[in-house]
C-alpha cells in the first residue's frame, strides 16, 4: 500500500482525474470506479494471499462504507475532504 503521510496527497492527485466537473465532489459511481481502478493496481503489486476479495468487491465495500460514514449531508456526493478522512481511517 501507499506510505502514510503523503498518501492522501497522492491519492488526491489520482482522484482528481475522475473529477470531470471540477467540483471536488464525487458520486458513488465515480468513487466506485476510482477505487476499482485503484485496487486493481495496488493489489497487483501485493503478493499477499490474504487478499481474497476482488478489486470490484473491495471497491464496492469501501464505497458503501465511505458514503455511510462520510456523506453526512446525504446528497449522494463525497467531497475530497470527506474522502480523505475516510481514506486516512481506512489505511
Ligand atoms: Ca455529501
Amino acid at each position: 500500500m501507499l506510505c502514510k503521510g503523503e498518501s492522501s496527497e497522492k491519492i488526491g492527485t489520482a482522484l482528481a482525474v475522475y473529477d470531470d466537473e471540477g467540483h471536488h465532489k464525487y458520486s458513488k459511481e465515480i468513487l466506485y470506479q476510482f477505487l476499482e481502478d485503484f485496487f486493481t493496481v495496488t493489489l497487483e503489486f501485493s503478493s499477499s494471499e490474504e487478499n481474497t476479495l476482488s478489486p470490484a468487491e473491495l471497491a464496492h465495500r469501501c464505497t458503501e462504507e465511505c458514503f455511510a460514514r462520510y456523506d453526512r449531508d446525504r446528497d449522494g456526493k463525497i467531497s475530497f475532504q470527506d474522502f480523505a478522512k475516510w481514506y486516512q481511517s481506512a489505511f
